[in-house]
C-alpha cells in the first residue's frame, strides 16, 4: 500500500468521509487511491475557493471535518479566502495539499513555492509529511488537530514521493481531547453579573447557537431579567418556530452602539467581545459602552452545553420556561420586488428543516426578520467578511444534508467570485435554491464610501462599484453550468418559482432585480 492509500484509509477510519477536490499531478496517487478505498465521497470543485467554502459548509452542518484536496501552493492560495472564513467560523477542515517530491524541490520547478508559508495564516496546524511511512499518522493527527479547541483548519502537505512510496498501512484515529469545562470561578463571576441588578446581556455565539443551548440561555435570561443577543456574523444559528429567537448585534456601528447603549454587564458564551467590523473616522472600534463589564464565561472552545446547564442551575433557572418563538409566517406579498417583499416570500414559503445560507449582503436584509417564525431551520452566514462563500457554502451544506432543502440568498457581486459552485450543484444534483439579488452593483460599498467620509465620489470611483456595462445575465450563467434558472421580475413570479423549487430535488436559480 502506498502512502496516498494509507492516508485515504486513515481519513475514512478517522471519520472523514467526504473530500472536496481540485487535484493536479502531485495529487494523482491520492486520486487513484479513492477508487481502491470504499467510504470516501469525492466532490469536484472547479476553483479552490469552491472547494474550501464547500468544506466549510459541510462541517458547519455535520460538526466534523471534510477533507480538501488542493494542488501545491497556488491551489492552496486560491482556497485561502474561504479558509479565512472557515477559520473565523471555527470550522474543522483538513486540507490535503500535494507538493513536489522531496528530491525535486531543490530545482525550483514552475510550481515550487513555500507551501507551508501559504498555509500558515489560515491554519491552526501545518505539517509536511517527511516520508511515506509518516503520512498515515500525520493524517490522523491532522483530523484531530482540526477538531481540537473550538475547531480549525489543519493543513497536511504531501510531497509526491510520500504518496507513491510504500507505507506501513493506515494509522489509528488520534483521540480528540474533550472540550474543557468552565471553571467554578468563571461560573461564580457569571452568576454575580446576572444578579448584579445592572442591565445584563448574554451574548451567545458559536456552539451556543444550537437550539438546546439557546433554550438554556433564554431560561437564564428570563430568570435574571437579562437580554440575549448573537454577534453580527454567525457560523450556524438554529432558529425558527419552536426555538428561542436570536437577534444579532447590528453591523452598522451607530446602530450597534445604540442597541447596546444601556448594557452594563456582558456574559460571553461561546464567543469573544464584540467589535465593530471596520473602523470609521470618529467612531469607536468597540461597540459595548466603555463602562460595561465583560465576563468571559464560556470561550468558543469550552463545553458550552455543560457551562449553560451549570449556569442555569446556579441561578435557579431550571424550571423557568424559555421564550419560544411560535410558528408565524408573513402573508404572501404582492406589489413590487423589494427587500421586504422578497423577505415575505421566503418567510411564507420556507420549508421545514431548511438550511439558509445568507450572503445577501445588502439586498437580502428583509429575509432574516421575515423568517423569525418560519418552521425550524438553520441560518449560515459569511463569518470572516471575505465575500464569495455563499454558493460554495450552500454546496457543502447540501452535500452534508442531502435530505434537507438548502436556500442560498446570494448577492450578485459576491456570487461572481465563486459561481463555479453552481456546476458542482448540478453535477451532484444538490437540493439548492439560489436567489440572486441582482442589483448589478457593489451597493453596500456605495454606503461605505459615505461612511468612511469619502465625499463627492467621481465617475471613476462610482464605476468601481457598478456591475453594469455589461449586465450579468445570471439565468444564462447558471444554465451554462447545468443549473436550471429563471428571472423573477414580479413578486408573483418569485412566489411561483421559489415555491416550486424548494419542493423539488436538484438545484435551481432565481434572479431577482433587487
Ligand atoms: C474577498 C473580498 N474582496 C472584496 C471585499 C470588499 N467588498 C465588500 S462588500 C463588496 C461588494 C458586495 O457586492 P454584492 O455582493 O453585489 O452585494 P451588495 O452590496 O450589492 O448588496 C465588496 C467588493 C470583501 N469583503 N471581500
Ligand atoms: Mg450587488
Amino acid at each position: 500500500m502506498n502512502g496516498a492509500e494509507s492516508l485515504v484509509r486513515t481519513l475514512v477510519a478517522s471519520g472523514v468521509d467526504t473530500c472536496f477536490a481540485n487535484p493536479g499531478t502531485s495529487e494523482m496517487h491520492f486520486v487513484a487511491a479513492l477508487d481502491r478505498v470504499a467510504g470516501m465521497r469525492c466532490v469536484l470543485g472547479l476553483f479552490e475557493g469552491v472547494v474550501s467554502g464547500a468544506a466549510d459548509g459541510y462541517a458547519r452542518m455535520t460538526d466534523k471535518p471534510a477533507a480538501t484536496l488542493l494542488h501545491l501552493g497556488p491551489g492552496l492560495g486560491n482556497a485561502l479566502a474561504n479558509l479565512h472564513n472557515a477559520r473565523k467560523a471555527n470550522t474543522p477542515v483538513v486540507n490535503i495539499v500535494g507538493d513536489h517530491a522531496t528530491h525535486h524541490r531543490r530545482y525550483d520547478a514552475p510550481l515550487t513555492s513555500d507551501v507551508e508559508g501559504v498555509a500558515r495564516p489560515m491554519s491552526s496546524w501545518v505539517k509536511t509529511s517527511m516520508d511515506a511511512r509518516s503520512v498515515a499518522r500525520d493524517g490522523a493527527e491532522a483530523v484531530a488537530a482540526s477538531l481540537a479547541g473550538a475547531g480549525g483548519v489543519a493543513t497536511l502537505i504531501l510531497p509526491a514521493d510520500t504518496a507513491w512510496n510504500e507505507s506501513d498501512g493506515p494509522a489509528a484515529p488520534v483521540p480528540v481531547a474533550a472540550r474543557p469545562k468552565v471553571s467554578d470561578d468563571a461560573l461564580r463571576e457569571a452568576v454575580s453579573a446576572l444578579r448584579s441588578g445592572e442591565p445584563t446581556l448574554i451574548l451567545v455565539g458559536g456552539r451556543a447557537q444550537r437550539a438546546r443551548t439557546m433554550e438554556l440561555a433564554s431560561r437564564i435570561a428570563e430568570t435574571c431579567g437579562a437580554r440575549v443577543l448573537g454577534p453580527t456574523s454567525n457560523a450556524r444559528i438554529e432558529r425558527g418556530a419552536g426555538r428561542p429567537r436570536l437577534d444579532r448585534i447590528f453591523y452598522v456601528v451607530g446602530r450597534a452602539l445604540e442597541q447596546l447603549s444601556d448594557i452594563r454587564r456582558v456574559v460571553l458564551v461561546g464567543t469573544l467581545e464584540p467589535v465593530a467590523f471596520f473602523a470609521y473616522p470618529g467612531k469607536p472600534s468597540l461597540v459595548l459602552p466603555p463602562e460595561c463589564q465583560v465576563h468571559a464565561f464560556a470561550k468558543p472552545e469550552d463545553d458550552i452545553l455543560d457551562a449553560l446547564e451549570r449556569l442555569a442551575d446556579a441561578v435557579g433557572a431550571t424550571a423557568t420556561s424559555p421564550l419560544i418563538q411560535p410558528l408565524s409566517r408573513p402573508d404572501l406579498p404582492s406589489g413590487a420586488i423589494t427587500p421586504e417583499t422578497i423577505g415575505a416570500v421566503v418567510g411564507a414559503l420556507l420549508p421545514e428543516n431548511a438550511i439558509v445560507v445568507d450572503e445577501s449582503i445588502n439586498a437580502g436584509r428583509g429575509v432574516y426578520p421575515a423568517t423569525i417564525g418560519a418552521p425550524a431551520h438553520d441560518w449560515l452566514q459569511l463569518t470572516g467578511g471575505s465575500i464569495g462563500i455563499g454558493l460554495p457554502l450552500a454546496t457543502g451544506a447540501a452535500v452534508a444534508c442531502p435530505d434537507r432543502p438548502v436556500v442560498a440568498l446570494q448577492a450578485d457581486g459576491s456570487g461572481m467570485y465563486t459561481l463555479q459552485a453552481l456546476w458542482t450543484q448540478a453535477r451532484e444534483n444538490l437540493n439548492v435554491t439560489t436567489i440572486i439579488f441582482s442589483n448589478r452593483a457593489y451597493a453596500s460599498l456605495e454606503t461605505e464610501l459615505h461612511n468612511v467620509g469619502a465625499t463627492n465620489p467621481g465617475r471613476t470611483a462610482l464605476d468601481m462599484l457598478d456591475l453594469s456595462r455589461p449586465d450579468l445575465d445570471w439565468v444564462k450563467l447558471a444554465e451554462g453550468m447545468g443549473v436550471e434558472a429563471a428571472r423573477a421580475d414580479t413578486v408573483e413570479k418569485l412566489i411561483d418559482l421559489f415555491g416550486q423549487s424548494v419542493k423539488r430535488p436538484g438545484p435551481f436559480l432565481i434572479e431577482v432585480p433587487c
